[in-house]
């Protein structure tokens, strides 16, 4: 299906231009991870489409609540990737004032930002502002509390909110067979009593549809969406996961062959709007963007290792403490 009908050439190229950079950020990642230059990095590899698309939908004032898979996702907002690498890195100039970029805090814990995209978007509703929080997370996120606590409060006090779950397919090794009895994700929005949307998640004109009717609802006061875009996880679910012990690889290769960014490619070279070279110099900016991210990243003096118990003891204990 293709849609994103009212989007023009350069809307459409811009969001070309968002999903090869996060593409680029996501393979320089697991490069530089194997040259030990960054640490256990989570892969989004084909998840793309998702990211790019349902920000696409959003203005810079509202807010995004990223999990892990979505660690990269202040680069559509000009974040640099030097901040970025650093959070995988350790680094404390890694962590971003939220504030800054209207981008919350990489959440590591399961669905645990969901409250907080509520209770922000509540704010934002208290204070007469109308800015939306779009959150996003995983299909097995939606076992957990927070999950029914984020989903529920929003849907309670109408907060603008859209809940994005990218439904790969796995938590790490546990299919989503085996995460819910539901038929689909969606269908759990009708227990809050708000709409449950399902997309494909390698349309990328599909998901900001979706996102974008559900930021309208959101703004007009008409409260959170849940929106469940389909996939299939096509790479290990970090760099940290061998997904050979318990996934069919040649499902894998059958997912990776349709992949979102050549798909979108594809559709912008038949309307004429992308060439050789368009492409090329696209891609050459976002390896520029990285090599250059990598190098400031690395170029940056080591943390003081003191850091650690700042803010964390009033009095260190004895066995923390230099001599
Ligand atoms: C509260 C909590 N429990 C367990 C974990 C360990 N853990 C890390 S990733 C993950 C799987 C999450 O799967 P899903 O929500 O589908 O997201 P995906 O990684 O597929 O994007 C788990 C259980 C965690 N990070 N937080
Ligand atoms: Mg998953």
């Amino acid at each position: 299906m293709v849609t994103g009908g009212e989007l023009d050439r350069d809307d459409l190229l811009e969001l070309y231009r968002r999903m090869v950079l996060l593409r680029t950020y996501d393979e320089r990642s697991v490069v530089y991870h194997r040259q030990g230059r960054i640490g256990t990095y989570a892969i989004y590899w084909n998840h793309e489409a998702i990211q790019a698309g349902a920000t696409f939908a959003l203005t810079d004032d509202d807010w995004i609540f990223p999990s892990y898979r979505e660690s990269a996702i202040g680069l559509i907002r000009g974040m640099p990737a030097e901040t970025l690498l650093q959070w995988w890195r350790g680094h404390p100039s890694g962590w971003w004032s939220p504030a800054d970029w209207n981008v919350g805090s990489v959440c590591v814990p399961i669905a645990t930002h969901l409250p907080h995209a509520a209770g922000l978007a509540w704010g934002k509703k208290l204070r007469g502002e109308d800015a939306v929080a779009m959150a996003f997370f995983g299909d097995g996120a939606t076992s957990e509390g927070a999950f029914h606590e984020g989903v529920n409060f929003a849907a309670v006090m109408d907060a603008p909110v859209v809940f994005v779950c990218n439904n790969n397919g796995w938590a790490i090794s546990t299919p989503v067979a085996a995460q819910t009895r539901a038929e689909s994700l969606a269908d759990k929005a009708v227990g809050y009593g708000i709409p449950g949307v399902r997309v494909d998640g390698l349309d990328v004109l599909a998901v900001y549809d979706a996102a974008r009717a559900a930021v309208e609802r959101a703004r007009a006061g008409g409260g959170p969406t849940l929106i469940e875009a389909v996939h299939y996880r096509a790479a290990p679910h970090a760099t940290a996961d061998d997904p050979r012990a318990y996934i069919d690889p040649e499902r894998v290769e059958q997912e990776r062959a349709h992949e979102c960014v050549g798909r979108f490619e594809a559709l912008l070279r038949e309307r004429g709007l992308l060439d050789d070279e368009r492409v090329a110099s696209t891609l050459r900016d976002a390896e520029d963007l990285m090599r250059a991210g990598i190098a400031a990243a690395e170029a940056e003096a080591p943390p003081d290792p003191e850091l650690l118990f700042a803010n964390a003891y009033v009095n260190p204990p004895g066995n923390m403490r230099n001599g």
